[in-house]
């Protein structure tokens, strides 16, 4: 998959891709990462990329005909979803995750200052996608979330093939605990499920602590739960003893927590 990323400062973006799991991807040549610098596109003497707001106004607009060209050169190479990041577009998450990493070329436009022009938002630009609700000083850490977070879907960047199908979200839930050695660290121990050897034994314990972590965390997830798995998890939830439940972080979850989610309160 190939990645463009509209960009007042490639080193911010270079320097955060060549780490970690997505720099991995990159050498082996997974996905591609190309950016490209307005001021290359700039026409005049001063290689200006913005200007003063009409009407006045804090910061600097980013002029709709540098975008243009840039992105011209863009899809020069070939069809892309062009994606502006703005904390007004709609929300980015799991699903559209999943969904930008079908794609075989995404553009991401970073602005900077005050924004950009909004006829240029009008023209060039297919779709909004925010981070979440705060305001970026430039739109490029966004750009690498969502890079990062296309990235790991991609066949190959993760060690495991179906690493991506299996994680948390995936299945709506969130991720169960996890430990590692010591088997006991200061007065916690490691569930004794785990330590079972028993390939059953320890399927059925991550589902279950993926399904109390997101009952005690983002309840709101469990909508959809039949009423019988309700009633399951809490007899799970029962035959734990208090020890595990705190080395599960799961001290605060009560027996009325349950009653409300079986709506039998
Ligand atoms: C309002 C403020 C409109 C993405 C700033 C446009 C980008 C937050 C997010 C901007 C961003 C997010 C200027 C700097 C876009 C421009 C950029 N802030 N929540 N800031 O995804």
């Amino acid at each position: 998959m190939k990645f463009h990323v509209l960009t007042l400062f490639p080193e911010m973006l270079k320097s955060a891709l060549s780490a970690g799991l997505v720099g991995q991807g990159l050498k082996k040549n997974l996905l591609q990462v190309e950016t490209h610098q307005p001021r290359e596109a700039a026409e005049d003497a001063h290689r200006s990329v913005d200007d003063r707001p009409f009407g006045g106004g804090d910061g600097m607009i980013m002029m709709a005909d540098v975008l243009a060209r840039v992105l011209e050169g863009i899809r020069a190479q070939g069809p892309t979803r062009v994606i502006y990041l703005s904390p007004q577009g709609p929300r980015l998450d799991d699903r559209k995750v999943r969904e930008l990493a079908t794609l075989p070329s995404l553009t991401l436009v970073c602005g900077r200052y005050g924004g950009i022009d909004q006829r240029a938002l009008n023209q060039l630009i297919d779709e909004e996608l925010s981070i979440g609700d705060y305001v970026l000083s430039g739109g490029e850490p966004a750009a690498l979330v969502v890079i990062d977070s296309v990235a790991r879907m991609l066949p190959g960047v993760l060690g495991h093939e179906e690493s991506a199908h299996r994680d948390s979200f995936a299945q709506g839930l969130l991720e169960h605990p996890n430990f590692t050695r010591p088997r006991q660290w200061r007065g916690q121990s490691v569930p004794e499920a785990l330590l079972s050897g028993h390939h059953g034994r320890i399927q059925e314990w991550k589902l279950r602590l993926s399904q109390l972590v997101t009952l005690k965390k983002r309840p709101e997830l469990l909508a959809g739960l039949a009423p019988a798995e309700r009633a399951n998890l809490r007899a799970f939830w029962r035959e734990m003893s208090p020890e595990e439940r705190q080395a599960c972080g799961l001290q605060g979850l009560q027996e009325e927590d349950f009653q409300r989610f079986l709506g039998t309160r």
